[in-house]
């Protein structure tokens, strides 16, 4: 399977790592370190040393309970960031973003992904996305990332997320994106509890037999300190397991934080299981 964004198409018979760079103040793992525009290029060539595949920028947190951010804040944090990245490093760019206006002058400085937490739900969002050749994320989620975790029920989560993320590229596909640029996510932390991530992540082969390429993303989230009672800081050892877990059940793409040691556990797995 392969994975078509901007100029770039990904093979997906090897897994591929996605590193984060944030740009946020608030962040919650890397406690605003990456604030500044030459601290998030120097952070995102860094992640390219160690192996990134694709690296995604974001400047609005969506840890539970962040605040958006304003627009015009939002696009002084990211573009400088994508304009100096885009020069410097020859892997997809992508974009943590739901605003349309952000996607679109992401788009024009550089990025070739489109990773939106609201699936293209924006009014605007799935004409900024189909105007261009980016790739796009679609990623599953109730709420937003204040409201998303105050009491998230499902019946059948497994089945409901699904259904969710079948629509979404059905609205992505008929609004004039290729299906070889899309990609399904189910959004592990987003209006989940520990129970409803556990059962994504096993049942994940439901979820790639849509067709589309899944990414997972469970680096360092709560879910991993539910189950090792392990703070934030001392989530790699379990956000390894569950990178290399998500990957065995399917996933073409993990987003992470600590690119090598995934990579290094993923070489081990691709080197023993064909
Ligand atoms: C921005 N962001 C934070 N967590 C994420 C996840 O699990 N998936 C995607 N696509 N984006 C995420």
């Amino acid at each position: 399977m392969h994975f078509d964004c901007g100029s770039y198409q990904l093979d997906l018979a090897c897994p591929r790592v996605m590193g984060i760079v944030n740009v946020t103040p608030d962040s919650f793992s890397d406690g605003g370190r990456y604030a500044s525009t030459q601290l998030a290029i120097e952070h995102g060539v860094r992640l390219v040393a160690e192996g990134a595949d694709i690296l995604d920028i974001g400047g609005e947190s969506t840890r539970p309970g962040a605040e958006p951010v304003p627009l015009d804040e939002e696009l002084k944090r990211v573009i400088p960031v994508i304009e100096g990245l885009v020069n410097l490093v020859d892997v997809p760019i992508s974009i943590d973003t739901y605003k349309p206006e952000v996607m679109r002058a992401a788009i024009a400085a550089g990025a070739d992904l489109i990773n939106d937490v609201q699936a293209l739900q924006e009014p605007g969002a799935l004409e900024a996305v189909a105007s261009s050749n980016a790739g796009v994320c679609l990623m599953h989620m109730l709420g937003t990332p204040q409201t998303m975790q105050t009491d998230p029920q499902y019946d059948d989560v497994v089945a409901e997320v699904l259904e969710f993320l079948r629509l979404r590229a059905e609205a992505a596909v008929a609004a004039g994106i290729a299906r070889e640029r899309i990609m399904l996510d189910p959004g592990f932390g987003f209006a989940k509890r520990s129970v409803h991530n556990i059962a994504l992540l096993r049942e994940l082969p439901k979820l790639c037999a849509l067709g589309y390429p899944v990414l997972a993303g469970l680096s360092r989230k709560s879910v991993l300190g539910h189950i090792t009672g392990n703070r934030v800081e001392d989530r790699l050892p379990p956000s390894i397991a569950a990178a290399v877990v998500a990957v065995m059940k399917g996933a073409g793409v993990v987003r992470v934080h600590d690119v090598k040691a995934t990579k290094d556990a993923l070489a081990v797995v691709a080197a023993i299981i064909d």
